[in-house]
């Protein structure tokens, strides 16, 4: 009997079956290309099964046993605490399940006693994560079930390309297109979700939060703002409306390129459907005022009357396949499990209780992703990587590969021989999705069970047996089991009483089928499908507008480098590539998307090889010569490694309250290579 389990990939975490000759099916769903050809990688040649050791810096990696390969990381790890216990780090991901993630943030504050531990989430959601949080006093991407999306009469995309990020979601599109509902798409490119909307706005990478006030200044303009709900149910409306009040059409089209008569348009869209909702994404969230410009949008959505009515709503479209279970359950810097602070006495008592330690001994908080890699051999000198490549994925990669390799000792448990385990001291082989069971947290916020489908290679192992193994060699007295089961019964506990609270979610009810939305705290408790349609999270439950302004570009365009560069996904690869790159049913080829005019002015003809470059990097691509795209801006995919690596190209400002990297926006060139 083919086993039901879910996707690998993204957080739409669609159904599916896998049999145990490894076949895929889809679920009622549907599933996208990466997830019918997801099961490639189950019994690929390039799959690990051995861990691999390294005898000297810049020496090759050799096969190793398990006990070689935890021998050298744990000697390596006690070299390193002699001088402190913040010489060493902990990267996670959020393709990691719920009890993985729950599992590493315990191992680094528990078993290492480190403070440092991050994870790649924060490179994805955090800026919406901070926006959330500060707007409504809770973050779950949506706050109500996808579904509802099927019955709203407007949707507002913004910075989001479902079609070929998250192609299953477009049928809810479609239910409500055929149903008269408009889609509008905010986008710099005209890309396949904006082909599908009734209306399409291409601002300048960048500048969404002035296109945002700008719409606040038009609702406020035509009469279109709802007065009952701002007085009953947020505060701040005021002051974020004297900024908008200074951003009218004319400046916003001079900022942003969006003309008068589409940017009322967008609002009376809006404004008129009686279920709307304002969704956002990585092109509105990943810039260096990424909270900022969530803010707005959320702002906008709340003048509108949006959140918390029912068949409306604001929401942020969640990227991993975990993305928002692995941001609530502790491997994030400031994070205890259940959405906790770490720096909150009563979470710390509480979460110590669980661990069965003694609360002083728990670290404070860490630092930031990429401040994180970025201080790799000065700060920490060890590090253990679990379910991320940054030497493709951080942004400034060229400067992060070079801080992985000044580490005295790195350690990567994957699946491949990623970019980045391909300069660890010791990788280790680690069972995939199919072969083990756990949870994952979907788009909105409704937990998963994904079932155990077929054995795994010999010689790998979990990453919860990894981690209890890397314990009790380090001599921690806690437990860290290997069982699943036992791992979410005890996140379940720890996150009792947290926002995101799991204690009444367990396995077996997942397995019976149930649907269940956190928060969810007892096993007689049916979950929350949709969150704030009484009181938003806040103290006062009341939503908070934050009065937010457009900066100046984070880096402005000069005389050589004068194009805006911005980058994201294709339909056929996922994220680093690691693993998609190796599955032959799924082509594709770095590029660099330019319009038309400018590939006239600069003679470059499609399919022509360039030099796209940056004052940090360059990477050398083919030219896809288009319509589709803003003349003053260029598009790459960040999916490859090497000379094709986006990432060579991208900055390292951090929004101030996230700490995101701006992915989505720096200043660029090109230049025709010799053919
Ligand atoms: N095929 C595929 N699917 C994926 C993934 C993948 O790697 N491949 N990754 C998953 C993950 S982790 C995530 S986070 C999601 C991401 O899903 P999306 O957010 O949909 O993906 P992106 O391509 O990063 O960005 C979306 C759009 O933002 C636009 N954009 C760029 N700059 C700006 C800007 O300044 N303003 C606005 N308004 N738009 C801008 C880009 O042109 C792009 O079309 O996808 C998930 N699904
Ligand atoms: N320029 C640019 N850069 C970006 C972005 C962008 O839009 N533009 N987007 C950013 C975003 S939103 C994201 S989410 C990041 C993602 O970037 P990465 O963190 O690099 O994501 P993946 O490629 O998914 O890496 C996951 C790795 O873990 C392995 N793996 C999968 N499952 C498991 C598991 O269960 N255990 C272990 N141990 N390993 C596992 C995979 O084989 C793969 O090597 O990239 C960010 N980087
Ligand atoms: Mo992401």
């Amino acid at each position: 009997m083919p086993v039901s389990t879910h996707c690998p990939y993204c957080a739409l975490q669609c159904g599916m079956t896998v049999s145990r000759e490894a076949e895929v099916e889809a679920g009622p769903g549907g599933l996208c290309r990466k997830g019918w050809t997801s099961a490639a990688l189950l019994r690929s040649p390039e799959r690990l099964t051995t861990p691999l050791v390294r005898d000297r810096k810049g020496g090759p990696l050799r096969e190793a046993t398990w006990d070689e390969a935890l021998s050298r990381t744990t000697a390596a790890i006690r070299r390193a605490q002699q001088s402190g216990p913040d010489k060493v780090a902990v990267f996670g991901g959020g393709g990691l399940t719920n009890e993985k993630a729950y599992a590493l943030g315990k191992f680094a504050r528990v078993a290492l006693k480190t403070p440092l531990i991050d994870y790649n989430g924060r490179f994805c959601m955090s800026s919406a994560a901070a926006a959330a949080n500060r707007a409504f006093g809770m973050d779950r991407g949506l706050p109500f079930p996808l579904a509802d999306l099927g019955e709203a009469d407007c949707v507002l995309l913004v910075g989001s390309n479902p079609a070929e990020t998250m192609p299953p979601f477009l049928q809810h599109l479609r239910r409500m297109q055929a149903a008269g509902g408009s889609v509008v798409v905010v986008d710099p490119r005209r890309t396949p979700t904006a082909e599908v909307a009734q209306l399409h706005l291409a601002p300048q990478p960048g500048s969404d939060l002035a296109l945002a006030l700008g719409m606040l200044f038009v609702a406020v303009d035509e009469g279109l703002v709802d007065k009952d709900y701002l007085a009953e149910r947020t505060t701040g409306f005021e002051e974020a409306n004297a900024v908008a009040a200074s951003w009218w059409p004319a400046r916003v089209e001079r900022v942003t390129g969006v003309s008068e008569p589409d940017l009322r348009r967008a609002v009376r869209m809006l404004a008129d459907a009686p279920r709307a909702m304002v969704l956002t994404a990585r092109g509105a969230e990943q810039h260096a005022h990424g909270v900022a410009t969530a803010t707005a949008w959320l702002n906008l959505a709340l003048a509108l009357g949006l959140p918390g009515t029912p068949g409306s709503g604001w929401g942020t479209l969640t990227g991993q396949g975990n993305g928002q279970g692995g941001r609530e359950h502790g491997q994030k810097a400031d994070q205890l499990p259940g959405y906790r602070s770490i720096s909150d006495p009563a979470a710390r008592a509480h979460v110590a209780s669980v661990w069965g330690v003694d609360e002083a001994e728990l670290p404070g908080p860490g630092i930031s992703a990429y401040e994180l890699l970025d201080s790799l051999g000065t700060g920490p000198t060890a590090m253990l990587l679990f379910a991320s490549n940054p030497v493709v994925s951080a942004p400034n990669a060229r400067n992060v590969a070079r801080k992985l390799q000044s580490l005295d000792f790195l350690a990567v448990s994957d699946l491949v021989l990623s970019e980045t385990a391909a300069l660890a001291d010791v990788v280790l082989p680690t069972t995939q999705w199919a072969e083990e069971s756990g949870t994952t947290t979907n788009l909105e916020g409704r937990v998963l069970l994904r079932r155990k489908a077929i054995d795994p290679p010999v010689g790998v192992r979990s990453d919860l047996e990894i981690l209890h193994e890397l314990a009790s060699r380090l001599g921690c007295a806690a437990a860290f089991p290997t069982d699943p089961v036992d791992v979410f019964a005890e996140l379940g506990a720890a996150s009792a009483g947290g926002v995101a609270d799991y204690a009444g979610i367990t396995h077996a009810r997942l397995a019976a089928g149930e649907q269940l939305h956190w928060p969810c705290p007892s096993t007689d408790h049916l979950g929350t499908p949709r969150l704030f349609l009484d009181r938003f999270a806040t103290p006062d439950g009341r939503a908070r507008f934050v009065a937010v302004d457009q900066p100046e570009d984070a880096e402005p365009l000069t005389e050589a480098y004068p194009l805006r560069l911005t980058t994201g996904r294709v339909a056929m690869q996922y994220q680093s590539g690691a693993q998609t790159r190796r599955i032959a049913e799924l082509p594709g080829d770095a590029y660099v998307e330019l319009h038309e005019d400018l590939a006239a002015r600069l003679g470059v003809a499609e399919g022509d090889r360039v030099k796209v470059s940056t004052v940090r990097g360059e990477a050398w691509l083919a030219a896809r010569v288009t319509d589709a795209i803003r003349a003053d801006t260029v598009f790459v995919p960040f999916h490859w490694p090497g000379k094709k690596r986006a990432n060579s190209l991208t900055g390292d400002w951090l929004d101030p309250i996230s700490r995101m990297p701006a992915f989505k926006a720096c200043a660029a060139r090109i230049d025709r290579l010799p053919a």
